[in-house]
């Protein structure tokens, strides 16, 4: 690992923690809520001032990073040339709003489309998961975590997101059948650190760049597979819906994808 890679680490683990100070003060006001694309996806004062307070970090951090934020304070990013750092400064704002727990601040480094650094903060946990090949492995706070078993899809519970279950997206139903049992959480970065820890063995998801750049980051360090769900690479310009997993229950989910001619 170089020191540069080292040293950035340290400022950006840093600046996390101030982020997350900074949340927890504000948490205690009434929040201002609006809709984005709908009545279920929102947007609070608080995921606004923190994109800014991050980014403005970011900037003074590495002044030539080209950053896409979630909430738009960031660059108007049409490839992922150079260094590129992918923002989601509020993930889960549904259990911020409602729940007030459940919620995590996450960044992305990649370089030139290579994932290198990834920082998921569980904020009413006190948990900040990071780390990526630049680091050599990932952790949590001072504690390495280990590699999750890999499980088959038969041997363990899955993660979806509700609208995928509902509107049963890429035969949903079956994958679940088969799983142990499935749980939503309701944030893809609680979703990734469950993985990371082996609660679940994976996770579908329709998600943005920002959802899943820091999580794709540090699961692959652990030995899981990030992908789309018909298993190619996922482009980090645009949605994509996000199959993660242990490498045999990935293999389990495109069998089932295969067998299946009504997709
Ligand atoms: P967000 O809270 O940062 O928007 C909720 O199921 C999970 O999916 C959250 O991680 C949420 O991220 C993400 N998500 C992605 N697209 C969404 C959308 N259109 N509406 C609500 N949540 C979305
Ligand atoms: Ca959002
Ligand atoms: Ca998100
Ligand atoms: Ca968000």
């Amino acid at each position: 690992m170089s020191q540069d890679w080292q040293r950035l680490n340290d400022e950006v683990t840093a600046l996390i923690k101030e982020a997350r100070a900074n949340v927890l003060e504000k948490m205690s006001d009434p929040l201002t809520v609006n809709e984005k694309t709908n009545r279920k996806d929102l947007v609070t004062n608080v995921d606004k001032s923190n994109e800014q307070f991050l980014i403005a970090g970011i900037r003074r951090i590495d002044p030539t990073a080209h950053i896409l934020g979630e909430e738009g304070f960031g660059d108007d990013l049409k490839s992922l040339d150079g260094r590129v750092w992918i923002v989601d400064p509020i993930d889960g704002t549904m259990n911020f709003v409602k729940q007030r727990d459940n919620f995590a601040i996450m960044i992305g480094i990649y370089q030139d489309g290579e994932g290198q650094l990834g920082y998921i903060d569980d904020v009413m946990n006190d948990v900040l998961y990071y780390g990526g090949p630049q680091l050599g492995g990932v952790w949590a706070n001072d504690e390495r975590l280990s590699a999750p078993a890999n499980l088959a899809l038969a041997d363990g519970l899955i993660g979806a997101s509700g609208p995928l279950v509902i509107h049963d997206v890429a035969q949903m139903h079956k994958i679940i059948h088969v799983s142990a049992g499935m749980r939503v959480y309701g944030s893809a970065g609680i979703e990734m650190i469950n993985i990371m820890r082996g609660k679940t063995l994976g996770y579908i998801s329709h998600l943005k760049p920002w959802d899943i750049a820091a999580g794709q980051i540090l699961l692959n360090t652990l030995g899981v597979r990030v992908s789309a769900i018909d298993g190619k690479p996922l482009n980090m310009l645009s949605s994509n819906l996000v199959l993660v997993a242990t490498e045999k229950a990935q293999r389990d989910i495109l069998q089932i994808e295969e067998d299946d001619v009504s997709l």
